[in-house]
């Protein structure tokens, strides 16, 4: 089998997309996700005018050697660009792959290892008792564990809080709106929260929630240790990870379980964060990670530290990642638990697929390939719009993370 044509396909049906859609010589082809989230063109570009070319008659089988000839053979190795465009073509080969021998991806992955994929939703609100109310409407829906966000007095608004009525998405159309931010409010709030999901909603609901790189190591380590008495599934994202020491302080300080790596490209992100045992539950996933073969290195590392996969699945991940995960979710041993923000109507007409939600699990279905497709005809009818996460600054006007 030989590839014969791969092109580029963006589309905006609410947030953008950038999809790779690769063909080859039977007739059978693949789809790969390369969505960087504010950053698109950027991957489109890289896909167009420097990746394409180089695919053109090689076998899609060989997802070792391509893999390797788009990482080492780049010279410039890592980063989201790269790295988002060599998940693009890895996992639209993997799709090919499935395709050809008539199997889901998962049974090439390994097999089932388990009947379904536990998620998590989105609860939040305005304040306590809205996150509380959306806490019962997740539950009501099956859910068995909820990230639970909710707005604090003191500030006009927050990351994961809807503004409006409507569903909460980060990205809005346009240049980049301001938000504003006090660790010291925010501190002081959570622990309200979260006593007050726990008595409404006893033992057996797992909780996460969701720092958004926002904190100081040791605030971290504080905030961990006021959240033990709730039993937290996770801790995500406490302080931005470049300094993977940082992970030191906070695991010094508390037994709540930590994730992180949503924003990751490489097993190098989080090498001493996994060697040291300093996290639990890992977020980099396929888009951003290089695809199904290099999460598949990261992800059977960090199993010998026992640490297992939870990775991101918000919506500006497209539903061949959501595909592809759920895949790779069913099939590997130290899976964790895998992120859901459900994508918009319009979005999941564009990509028509094959996986299912019940009762707090998810599966990815068990058509050959990923078993998700792209309406081309559909998708011209939103044309890409430059969209933006908010940026962040303190009461004082400090440029912070958002
Ligand atoms: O694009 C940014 C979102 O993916 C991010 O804000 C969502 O933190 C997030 C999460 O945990 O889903
Ligand atoms: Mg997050």
């Amino acid at each position: 089998m030989k590839i014969t044509n791969a092109y580029v396909n963006i589309t905006s049906p609410g947030r953008n997309f950038v999809t790779l859609k690769v063909e080859t010589d039977e007739g059978i082809y693949g789809l790969g996700d390369g969505t960087l989230n504010g950053r698109e063109l950027a991957v489109a570009s890289y896909l167009t005018e420097h990746v394409i070319p180089c695919l053109l008659g090689r076998d899609p089988f060989q997802t070792e050697d391509i893999w390797q000839y788009l990482y080492r053979g780049a010279y410039w190795r890592r980063g989201p660009v790269t790295m988002a465009a060599i998940a693009a073509v890895d996992v639209a080969l993997w799709d090919i792959k499935g395709k050809a021998l008539n199997t889901p991806v998962y049974n090439l992955l390994g097999g089932k290892s388990r009947e379904g994929v536990m998620v998590y939703g989105h609860a939040n609100g305005k304040d306590i008792e809205q996150a509380l109310d959306d806490v019962a409407r997740h539950t009501e829906m099956g859910f068995k564990a909820v990230r639970v966000q909710s707005g604090f007095a003191g500030l006009a608004s927050t990351y994961g809080v809807a503004k409006g009525a409507g569903r909460y998405e980060p990205a809005e159309r346009g240049l980049p709106t301001e938000n504003e931010w006090s660790s010291e409010l925010y501190l002081r709030h959570v622990p309200k929260l979260f006593r007050r999901v726990r008595e409404a909603f006893g033992e057996d609901l797992h909780l996460l929630h969701d720092c958004h790189h926002r904190l100081t190591p040791i605030e971290a380590g504080r905030l961990g240790k006021e959240l033990e008495p709730f039993r937290l599934f996770w801790m995500e994202d406490p302080t931005p990870a470049e300094l993977q020491e940082g992970f030191r302080v906070i695991r010094e300080h508390t037994t709540t379980p930590i994730a992180v790596g949503e924003v990751f490209n490489s097993v190098w992100d989080c090498h001493d964060l996994i060697r040291n045992q300093w996290i639990d539950y890992l977020r980099m996933t396929l888009v951003h990670g290089g695809g199904f073969t290099h999460i598949k290195k990261t992800a059977d590392f960090a199993a010998l530290y026992h640490v297992r996969t939870g990775f991101h699945g918000a919506t500006d991940l497209s539903p061949v990642t959501m595909a592809a995960a759920l895949h790779f979710d069913l099939a590997i041993h130290n899976f964790g638990i895998q992120e859901l923000m459900p994508h918009s109507v319009e979005t999941d007409a564009v990509f028509p697929h094959n996986y299912t939600f019940k009762d707090g699990l998810m599966h990815p279905g068990d058509a050959p390939g990923l078993g998700v497709d792209l309406d081309e005809t559909l998708a011209a009818k939103y044309p890409y719009q430059r969209a933006y996460l908010p940026i962040n600054r303190k009461l004082d006007g400090t440029l912070t993370d958002w």
